[in-house]
C-alpha cells in the first residue's frame, strides 16, 4: 500500500525536488518556436505565479483557481503556481462555450481565474453572470505577454522565491469537472496524495519511463489523462515534454520528428489517421505510445504494430479516478483486452446487486485503489461509489487470468475521438433552435472516431428537413456548446420513441440502427 506523509504539496514533490537534488538545467518543457524551459526555469515561473496568486490577486489555500488555455507552457506554469500557492486548480477544456464555463465556476465556486489570452473571449462573456469569480490575469501561452495588467507583468514584478505552503496529503488541490450522462457538470475532488498516488501507478509500473524520454500527445491538460501523461508523469523520471497547442494528427506528426519524441499519449482515432504515416515514424525514437480515452480496437492495436512496430499501450481511466487504473504494458498485453488492474489498484466485474460475477460474465467494472470518485456537493456520488467501489459506467468481462475486456458503456455517455459526451447536452442545445420540435441523440458506431454523435430530428411544421437544415442544426451546436459536441450525423423523424410516461427510448433508436 502506498504511504504519503502527512504533509505534502505535489506541486512542490513534482517539481521542486528536481532542483533541490541539483537537476534544475534539465529540460522539462519544448513547444513549437523554440521554446525549451528546464526545470528550474519552470520552478521560477511557478513561483511567481504563486506570488501574483498571494501578493496580488489575494488567494488564499482552498480558493479555486480556473485555468484556462490550450497545451502550453504557461498552462502548465499556472498548475505548478496555483497548487504551490495552496490554491485548487481547476482545469477547463479550451473549446468549451461561455454557457458551459459558467457552471463550471458556479458549481466550483471558482474566485480566481489565469486565462490565456487566446481564449478570452468566451470567459468574458461568461463573466457578469458569475460574480463569485473576483480576480482574472490574462498570459500568453510563451510567457511573452508584457501588457501592463496581465500575468507576465506581475510576474515580472516578484522575486521568483515562494515555499510553497504547508497543505496536508488529503487538502484537495485540482478539481476535474466531467459533463457525466446529463450535461450537468460534476467536479472530481482530488488530493495532493491523489496526484502523487497516480504518479506511483500506471508511470512507474506499465510506462517505466527513462529521463531521456521525450513526451508527446493531444489530450489537453484540463482532461486528467491529458495533465498525467503530457505533465506529471515525464516529471517523475526529470524527462521532458513537448505542449502543442494544436495537436491533430499533422501537428503530432511533425512535433515527434522535429523533437524526437520518445512517448505518445493519444486516442485510437489519431493513431488510426497516423498510422497511415507509419514508415516516416518508423525513422524517429518514438518507442512507447499510449491509447485511452476512448475504446481501442483490436484492428487498431494491430494496424499500428504493422505501421510503426511499436505495441500500443492501451488503457482505462476515469476522471473520477484521476488517471488509468487497467493496462497491461507491451509484453503483457493480450488481443482484445485493457489489461489487468495497474498495481494498486483492484477490479472486478459485479452484477447489478454489486456481487462480484464468475470469470467469463459480462458485468458493470468496479473499481477501487487509492485514487477513487469524490464529486462536489453532487448526489451522483451514491450512484458512482457503491460499497466503496467505483462503478465507472462501463461493461466489461474478466478472464480467469485477470484480463479485462469492454463490452460496452452502461449508460447513454458517447465517446467520440477520446471526447465524453452526454446525449442530453447535445440536445439541449439542439432544443434551442426554433425549427426543433423533438429530438434525441445517440452515439453510433464509427471506424475512425470511435462513435459519432447522431442526432435525431422531429422539426416544427412547415420546416425542411434536408441537408441545408442539417448543416445549420450543427452550426447552431457549435455555437451553443462546444465544437467537438456536434453532431456528425443528422436524421429527421417524424416522431420519436417514447414509453407511455412519454420517457425517451434512446435504445430503440441504438437498435434502429
Ligand atoms: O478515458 C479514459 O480512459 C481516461 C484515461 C486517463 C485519465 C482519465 C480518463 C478519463
Amino acid at each position: 500500500e502506498l504511504q504519503f506523509p502527512e504533509r505534502l504539496n505535489c506541486a512542490s514533490e513534482l517539481l521542486d525536488r528536481h532542483i533541490a537534488e541539483g537537476r534544475g538545467d534539465r529540460v522539462v518543457i519544448r513547444a513549437p518556436g523554440g521554446l525549451v524551459w528546464t526545470y528550474a526555469e519552470l520552478q521560477d515561473r511557478a513561483n511567481r505565479i504563486a506570488e501574483v496568486l498571494v501578493g496580488e490577486m489575494g488567494l488564499v489555500p482552498g480558493n479555486r483557481v480556473l485555468l484556462r488555455a490550450p497545451n502550453n507552457p504557461m498552462l502548465a506554469a499556472c498548475w505548478f503556481g496555483v497548487i504551490k500557492a495552496g490554491g485548487i486548480a481547476v482545469g477547463t477544456m479550451p473549446l468549451l462555450r461561455a454557457k458551459e464555463l459558467k457552471a463550471i465556476i458556479e458549481k466550483g465556486q471558482v474566485t480566481h481565474a489565469l486565462c490565456d489570452v487566446q481564449l478570452a473571449e468566451e470567459l468574458a462573456m461568461a463573466r457578469p453572470e458569475v460574480p463569485v469569480l473576483r480576480q482574472l490575469r490574462h498570459f500568453s501561452g510563451d510567457g511573452s505577454d508584457l501588457s501592463p495588467d496581465g500575468l507576465e507583468a506581475a510576474m515580472a514584478r516578484q522575486s521568483g522565491h515562494f515555499t510553497h505552503v504547508d497543505t496536508a496529503a488529503d487538502d484537495c488541490c485540482l478539481f476535474a469537472f466531467t459533463s457525466g450522462t446529463t450535461g450537468i457538470p460534476k467536479a472530481t475532488m482530488h488530493f495532493h496524495r491523489d496526484v502523487m498516488a497516480v504518479c506511483a501507478g500506471f508511470p512507474r509500473h506499465i510506462l517505466r519511463p527513462r529521463a531521456d524520454d521525450v513526451f508527446i500527445g493531444s489530450p489537453p491538460l484540463a482532461f486528467t489523462f491529458g495533465l498525467g501523461g503530457l505533465l506529471l508523469f515525464p516529471m517523475t523520471v526529470g524527462a521532458s515534454t513537448v505542449l502543442l497547442e494544436k495537436a491533430g494528427p499533422p501537428q503530432l506528426l511533425d512535433g515527434i520528428q522535429a523533437f524526437g519524441a520518445t512517448t505518445l499519449f493519444t486516442a485510437p482515432t489519431t493513431y488510426r489517421t497516423l498510422a497511415a504515416r507509419g514508415t516516416e515514424l518508423r525513422r524517429t525514437p518514438l518507442r512507447q505510445c499510449v491509447s485511452a480515452g476512448e475504446v481501442l480496437p483490436a484492428a487498431t492495436r494491430a494496424q499500428w504494430k504493422d505501421a510503426t512496430g511499436i505495441e500500443l499501450i492501451d488503457g482505462i481511466g476515469a476522471t473520477e479516478l484521476l488517471h488509468i487504473f487497467i493496462s497491461a504494458d507491451e509484453a503483457h498485453s493480450r488481443p482484445g483486452a485493457t489489461g489487468r488492474a495497474v498495481p494498486g489498484y483492484r477490479a472486478r466485474v459485479v452484477d447489478d446487486d454489486g456481487r462480484e460475477v464468475p470469470p467469463g460474465t459480462v458485468g458493470k467494472l468496479a473499481v477501487q485503489g487509492p485514487t477513487g470518485c469524490r464529486y462536489l456537493d453532487d448526489a451522483r456520488q451514491a450512484g458512482y461509489v457503491r460499497d466503496g467501489w467505483n462503478l465507472t459506467g462501463d461493461a466489461y468481462l474478466m478472464d480467469a487470468d485477470g484480463y479485462f475486456f469492454y463490452q460496452a458503456r452502461t449508460d447513454d455517455m458517447i465517446v467520440s475521438a477520446g471526447y465524453n459526451i452526454a446525449s442530453p447536452e447535445v440536445e439541449d442545445a439542439l432544443m434551442t433552435h426554433p425549427a426543433v420540435a423533438e429530438c434525441a441523440v445517440i452515439g453510433v458506431p464509427d471506424e475512425q472516431r470511435g462513435q459519432i454523435v447522431k442526432a435525431f430530428v422531429v422539426l416544427r411544421p412547415g420546416q425542411v428537413g434536408d441537408d441545408a437544415m442539417a448543416r445549420l442544426l450543427q452550426d447552431h451546436v457549435k455555437q451553443a456548446i462546444a465544437p467537438y459536441k456536434y453532431p456528425r450525423a443528422v436524421a429527421f423523424r417524424s416522431d420519436l420513441p417514447r414509453t407511455q410516461t412519454g420517457k425517451l427510448q434512446r435504445f430503440k433508436l441504438k437498435d434502429s440502427q
